[in-house]
């Protein structure tokens, strides 16, 4: 990781630039691809699954067998941790359970809002080198919890034709029942249009490769909502003299090992600190079972050396990373004046692998600059607000004409006319 001091705000941009995305160069697949979908259905899931996956599954759904015979594949150890992560996630997801705003704007007009559930949510599940079952609980609990009709989750499958059994055990925990080895292009395509066997569904959830990530975008076009616009992970670690070098440097490795592509950014005010992380990281690294994939995410990383705490701040924020560990002893002044950031962890006792798997926070996140406008997933990822509005004959009255004089100054007399009617038929019945 290459250490910059004192860096000059005219070189953040560069400092701070996040490995390349190739979203151009993908697109005209992912509309081929597609377009194959809506007119063959299945029989082009089975083909792109085949040349992708290189297996041709028997059946594109789950059984219930093999649905009841992952569990017989997991350790009770790993049973265990999975439900102490459900139950934490379950209960600071149903905290996030607000009440139905209501109030009388001006006498009898009454507004209120609810949120209802999306009825068809489908969870997209990678696979490949780390098969993310934490990401079932993530997506899956609060589905449940805001009362989606339907659940469903698209995940590859392997050379034999499988879906890890950690992937099945967990959404059989979550009471996902439709689950389909289908992954990549093919998979966001299938829940967007429908075929055969999966039925299409109103939003997509879930993180994936850049195939994945751009045919979620493009799904957009075919009126299918998505969760956000996802990209490799990524971490900045805030650290003044409090920081340990040891912790920092396993927090940066543990969003590096993600993916060659994942960023990880080091913010310090000293130079022995910047120093003693760098050593830190090389040495962990040889440790590391996924060594090659995070000395590539450690190539695009960079340490940042920043004396001044509110040039340090502007830094954090100018950035909006994904994840973000403040260690600090001014974890004040950071927070007042943080504005963008996916989720935070405070202190040294707080790494991020514990919001990743089980504190109860969502580990579905926007990366990539994106905490700048939108939020991780949520309950509300789930739900849509609905207002409503109930007028009294006292209400109209004293509102109508306001309305008839806006509708008729924008041109609109007939929204005029459906106020005008309702005043005229009420002095018609008081006289
Ligand atoms: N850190 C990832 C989520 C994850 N980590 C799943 C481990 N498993 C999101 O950026
Ligand atoms: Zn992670």
């Amino acid at each position: 990781m290459k250490i910059y001091i004192e860096p000059n705000r005219k070189k953040w941009q560069d400092i701070l630039r996040r490995p390349s995305q190739s979203y151009d160069e993908i697109e005209p697949t992912v509309l081929e691809i597609f377009s194959e979908i809506k007119q063959k259905g299945d029989q082009a899931l089975l083909r792109y699954t085949q040349l992708f996956d290189g297996v041709r599954p028997k059946e594109l759904r789950v059984t219930e067998d093999e649905l009841a015979e992952a569990s017989s594949n997991i350790e009770p150890e790993l049973k265990q941790a999975m439900q102490v992560a459900l139950e934490n996630i379950q209960a600071f997801h149903q905290a996030q359970k607000s009440d139905p705003v209501l109030m009388e704007t001006s006498p009898g007009v009454s507004c209120w809002q609810e949120k209802r559930p999306i009825e068809q949510v489908g969870l997209y599940i990678p696979g490949g080198t780390a098969p993310l079952f934490s990401t079932v609980l993530m997506l899956a609990i609060p589905a449940r919890i805001a009362g989606c009709d339907r659940v469903i989750i698209c995940s590859p499958p392997d050379k034999e034709g499988k879906i890890h059994p950690a992937v099945l055990y967990a959404a059989k925990l979550c009471g996902v029942q439709e689950v389909y080895k289908v992954g990549g292009i093919q998979a966001i395509g299938a829940m967007t249009f429908g075929t055969e066997s999966i039925g299409a569904v109103d939003k997509i959830f879930g993180p994936g490769n850049q195939f994945v990530t751009v045919a979620k975008q493009v799904a957009t076009r075919f009126k299918v909502a998505i969760d956000m616009p996802a990209g490799p992970s990524e971490l900045l670690v805030y650290a003044d003299s409090t920081g340990v070098p040891d912790f920092i440097a396993s927090d940066l490795l543990s969003q590096a090992e993600h993916g060659p592509d994942s960023q990880v950014i080091l913010v310090c005010d000293s130079e022995e600190l910047a120093k003693a992380s760098q050593d830190a990281v090389c040495q962990q690294l040889n440790d590391l079972p996924r060594k090659s994939i995070a000395q590539k995410a450690i190539d695009n990383s960079r340490i940042v050396v920043l004396q001044d705490k509110l040039q340090a701040l502007e830094m954090i924020n100018t950035y909006g990373p994904e994840h973000f560990i403040l260690v600090s002893e001014e974890e004040e002044f950071f927070l007042q004046g943080l504005k963008s950031a996916g989720s935070v962890f405070l202190g040294n006792y707080s790494p991020e692998s514990v919001g990743d798997y089980a504190s109860g926070t969502n580990h579905t996140l926007p990366t990539n600059g994106y905490a700048r406008q939108y939020s991780g997933v949520n309950l509300d990822s789930f739900c849509k607000s609905i207002t409503f509005q109930k007028l009294t004959a006292e209400g109209i009255s004293s509102l109508g004409p306001y309305v008839e004089t806006m509708a008729q100054a924008e041109g609109l007399w007939g929204h005029s006319k459906a106020v005008s009617l309702r005043l005229e038929s009420l002095k018609r019945k008081s006289v």
